[in-house]
């Protein structure tokens, strides 16, 4: 049985009290292994920790030592790739295929980007002038903010987790992480890297456990966590903010979406079906920017719903490990039981479903897996439960429009405010709907393209601060202004 262990000081342990929590696979319900659970005895320590490697050898490092250690632990995850793409594939039942393409690949380049950002970062200068008329001069200098709480959630573990690890330990912070619950097998195997690099113990450290009463609020709660980096759930991110409010410490939330897809009837029409497709579907819909809203313009509305249809039927569920899948099953069956309760709630609210809408038969040997079947509905009213709140599953309802204006008015009536997809061939157009769109992110003719240098984040209920490129350098330092009276 293999055992999930915290890592604390450059070190894996259990639980002083020995308590476990299992982990299943997604795919079969099969157990994968037990996973401790930290108490605050864990997270002091993993804080105590990181907070004297801040003293030790770490903060002495230059920022050319820092690169070059930080370049390596990207290079060792992909030496390991194959370890990192199974485990991953383990935790989430995720196809191979996409793992590979997107989560392992993504969770190294987290290592080398922002060393190049922090690098380069520029600060500011200030000349001024004084009564005696010899002036002073201000410049800006950065320090690291400390030891920083990372908070991760369970639908692209290792690349969530170093989106943020990789720029806190750029600018010479420590991070205590606490995986989610679902998901503690990427984040315990980067332990081993940080050793194989030589990273200094302390200055990453893993603690697992679930949110309340247990490893994420004990870390969350600690006096001497500096700042904390969440990516989750909205309503958790209240909770989090709340915990940040004692010692007034910093935070950066990354939090649920209800994104809007905006098809006009001068788009490429099969463009905009496969980038809908993949916004929609891929990783069975976990993903916080996917698409849960379609919006077509109606000369092209039944042509595009035909095709839509078409793909999804196509779409081949099986194992991570099965070459011709390219459909995985949701996280765990608490998840299935809640994108279901969404399924069966699209139908009383009135919704066609068009494809998909329940459990699929997957065979005597998956049936205790979280599979689910990709859905499309149209029908809903805009005030619909379904049309509002996230569900995080692999479905989307799709609705016809006939304005720009209406539809803009449409894509923004939403709570959430993360990202948004425009498809139309014309640039203006393009341009004057996306200045527009209440989101923080837009995508045109694209979706999921990330460039790691630009802004990421969410407007209204999807999140606090953005993180990606100098923003989120912003967050993971602190600024401060020296003055010297010439
Ligand atoms: P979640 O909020 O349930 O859990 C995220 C993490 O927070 C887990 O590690 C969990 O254990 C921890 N947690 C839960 N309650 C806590 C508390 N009170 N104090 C401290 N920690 C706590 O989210 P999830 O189910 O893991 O992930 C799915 C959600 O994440 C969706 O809403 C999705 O939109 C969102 N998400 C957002 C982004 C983004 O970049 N905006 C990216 C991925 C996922
Ligand atoms: O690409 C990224 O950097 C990022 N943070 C993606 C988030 C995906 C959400 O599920």
């Amino acid at each position: 049985m293999k055992e999930f262990k915290h890592f604390i000081n450059g070190q894996y342990v259990a639980s002083a009290s020995g308590k476990t929590f299992e982990n299943r696979s997604p795919v079969d319900n099969s157990l994968l292994g037990k996973t401790y659970e930290a108490g605050r005895e864990e997270v002091d320590a993993a804080v105590k920790a990181a907070k004297a490697a801040l003293k030790g050898p770490w903060g002495k490092l230059t920022q050319v030592e820092r690169t070059k250690l930080l370049n390596k632990v990207a290079d060792r995850i992909n030496e390991r790739f194959e370890e990192f793409l199974e485990a991953e594939c383990l935790d989430t039942g995720k196809p191979r295929s996409i793992a590979a393409h997107i989560d392992i690949p993504r969770g190294a380049a987290n290592f080398k980007a922002f060393t190049e950002t922090s690098a380069n970062l520029p600060t500011e200068g200030f000349r001024m002038d004084t009564p005696d008329g010899k002036g002073a001069m201000n410049f800006g200098h950065r320090t690291p903010k400390g030891v920083i709480a990372v908070v991760a959630p369970w639908n692209l573990p290792l690349l969530l987790m170093t989106w943020k690890v990789g720029p806190a330990l750029a600018c010479g912070n420590t991070v205590v992480v606490k995986p989610s619950e679902e998901t503690p097998m990427t984040t315990t195997l980067l332990g081993e890297v940080m050793n194989e690099c030589g990273v200094p113990p302390g200055v990453f450290n893993v603690v697992h456990g679930f949110g309340p009463d247990s490893a994420g609020e004990f870390l969350t709660t600690h006096p001497d966590v500096d700042a904390i980096t969440f990516t989750g759930e909205t309503r958790t991110g209240e909770a989090i903010m709340k915990a940040a409010a004692v010692g007034l410490r910093n935070i950066s939330l990354e939090c649920g979406g209800k994104n809007p897809s905006i098809v006009f009837a001068d788009c490429d029409i099969e463009k905009a079906v496969e980038g809908t497709m993949r916004s929609a579907f891929v990783n069975c819909g976990q993903v916080c920017l996917g698409t849960e809203r379609v919006y077509v313009e109606r000369p092209i509305f039944d042509q595009f719903l035909a095709r839509m249809k078409e793909e999804v039927a196509k779409l081949k569920l099986g194992r991570p490990e099965d070459e011709q899948a390219n459909f995985g099953p949701l996280v765990s069956q608490e998840h299935r039981s809640k994108v279901k309760y969404y399924y069966d709630l699209a139908v009383e609210e009135g919704a066609k479903v068009e494809i998909g809408g329940g459990i699929p038969d997957m065979g005597a040997a998956l049936n205790d897996g979280a599979w689910i079947e990709p859905t499309i509905w149209t029908g809903l009213a805009d005030d619909a439960r379904v049309m509002r709140e996230e569900i995080f599953g692999p479905c989307c309802h799709i609705r016809p429009f006939d304005s720009e204006d209406e539809v803009i008015a449409l894509a923004n009536d939403t709570d959430y405010g993360l990202a948004a997809a425009i498809w139309t061939e014309n640039s203006a157009r393009a341009v004057r709907v996306a200045e527009q769109m209440e989101a923080g992110i837009v995508w045109v003719n694209a979706w999921f393209l990330r460039d790691l240098r630009t802004s990421f984040g969410g407007a209204k209920q999807s999140g606090i601060g953005r993180e990606g490129g100098v923003h989120g350098m912003e967050f993971y330092t602190e600024m401060k202004n020296i003055c010297i009276k010439l």
